[in-house]
C-alpha cells in the first residue's frame, strides 16, 4: 500500500465514507463551509487554499488565503482563520503585499491562490493581473505580513501550484500557461527556480485528453509526497453545449522527475453534482485548490470552489486515489 509522507495530522476535518457510497471523493454532509457573502463586501469565496496554522493568542489551528470576489465584481485576496478548518474568520480588509517594487506589487486584479509550507515559511502564489494573467509568487510567517516577489512568468499563465520542498535542489512549480481570456486550451508544465525569482528548465507533464478534461487541464491544490511519488489532483475542463464544466482527477508524477507522469486517471474523481456546485455564478465548476492529509492515516481533505461562487469540502484517501488510478488508467 503506498503511504503519504506527510505529517500526522489527527485533528484535520473529517467524516467517514458514507456507507454504500462507491466513488472515490464524497462530500461534507454541512457544504458548502463557506458562504458566498462571507465577509460584508464579498460576491463570492472560492478557489481558495488553507494550511494548518496556529496563531499565539487565540484558539485558531489553521490560516488559509481565500479568493473573495468583491461586490464590484473584483478579484483580489485575503487572509483567513479558523479553529476547526470549517468554520472561517476572514478578514474585512484584502491581503496588502510588503515589496521592493511598486510595479511588482501593484494591483491588478488577484485570484485562485494556493499557500505551501517550504523549508521556513509559507508561500503563496496565485493568479496575478500584470498586462493579463501570470503567476504571482509571495511569502509570509505569520498570515499578518505578507512579501511579494517577482511574477514567475511572463503573462499569460494560470495555476502556479508550488511542491511542498526541493526538487534536485530547486523549488519546483507546476504551472499553465494560458492566453488572456478565459483560456479555451491548456497543458500543464514544471519549473525550478534556484531562489524563486528566475524560473527555467521548463519541462512539458501532460496536456488534455478525451472526455472530461478534453478542453484544458490544470494543476490544483500542491502535489502530495507519497512513497511512490507525487500524487497530484488537476482539474479537467469540458466544452459542453452549455459551456465550460470543470471536474477533477488524480495522476502519479515521478519523484525526482516530476514531469513524468507514472499513472493519471482516465474518470474523474469528482464534478458538479450538487446544486451549490451545479448553479451560481458559473455554473457547473468544481474547482480544487487545496488539501490537508494526516500522514498516519492516509485521509486528505479537499477543498474546493463552487460554481465561482461558495466553497466546498471533500474527503478521500491516498488507497481510494491510488485504486482509482489502477480501476482506471489512461488507456
Ligand atoms: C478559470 C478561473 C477560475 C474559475 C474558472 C471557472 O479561468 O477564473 O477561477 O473557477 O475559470 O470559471
Amino acid at each position: 500500500m503506498a503511504k503519504l509522507l506527510t505529517p500526522s495530522f489527527p485533528t484535520m476535518p473529517w467524516q467517514d465514507k458514507p456507507e454504500g457510497y462507491t466513488k472515490p471523493v464524497w462530500r461534507y454532509s454541512e457544504n458548502p463551509i463557506i458562504p458566498r457573502d462571507a465577509i460584508p463586501t464579498s460576491n463570492s469565496v472560492f478557489n481558495s487554499a488553507v494550511v494548518p496554522f496556529k496563531t499565539e493568542g487565540t484558539d485558531y489551528q489553521y490560516a488559509g488565503v481565500f479568493r473573495c470576489d468583491d461586490r464590484e465584481v473584483s478579484m483580489n485576496i485575503f487572509a483567513g482563520f479558523s479553529v476547526d478548518g470549517i468554520h472561517w474568520d476572514i478578514n474585512h480588509e484584502p491581503i496588502t503585499f510588503q515589496g521592493e517594487d511598486p510595479e511588482v506589487t501593484r494591483l491588478e486584479y488577484r485570484y485562485d491562490p494556493r499557500v505551501v509550507w517550504i523549508e521556513d515559511r509559507y508561500y503563496v502564489s496565485w493568479c496575478n493581473g500584470y498586462h493579463g494573467p501570470t503567476i504571482g509568487l509571495g511569502y509570509t510567517f505569520d498570515f499578518k505580513t505578507f512579501y511579494q516577489l517577482e511574477n514567475a512568468f511572463l503573462p499569460y499563465n494560470r495555476n502556479g501550484v508550488l511542491f511542498p520542498r526541493k526538487i534536485g535542489g530547486n523549488f519546483a512549480m507546476l504551472s499553465r500557461p494560458s492566453d488572456t481570456g478565459h483560456t479555451p486550451f491548456g497543458d500543464m508544465f514544471y519549473s525550478e527556480s534556484p531562489d524563486m525569482t528566475y524560473w527555467g528548465k521548463h519541462r512539458f507533464v501532460f496536456g488534455t485528453a478525451g472526455g472530461w478534461q478534453s478542453t484544458k487541464i490544470g494543476p490544483g491544490p500542491c502535489p502530495i509526497e507519497t512513497d511512490e511519488g507525487w500524487l497530484l489532483i488537476y482539474h479537467g475542463v469540458l466544452t459542453s453545449c452549455n459551456g465550460y464544466v470543470y471536474r477533477f482527477g488524480v495522476a502519479l508524477l515521478d519523484k525526482d522527475q516530476p514531469w513524468k507522469v507514472l499513472k493519471r486517471s482516465r474518470f474523474y474523481i469528482m464534478g458538479p453534482e450538487e446544486t451549490y456546485e451545479l448553479t451560481g455564478d458559473v455554473p457547473n465548476v468544481t474547482f480544487p485548490c487545496a488539501t490537508l492529509t494526516d500522514g498516519d492515516t492516509g485521509r486528505i481533505a479537499i477543498y474546493y470552489g463552487c460554481a465561482d461562487t461558495v466553497t466546498g469540502l471533500a474527503f478521500t484517501t491516498i488507497d481510494e486515489l491510488m485504486q482509482h488510478l489502477d480501476q482506471y488508467p489512461m488507456r
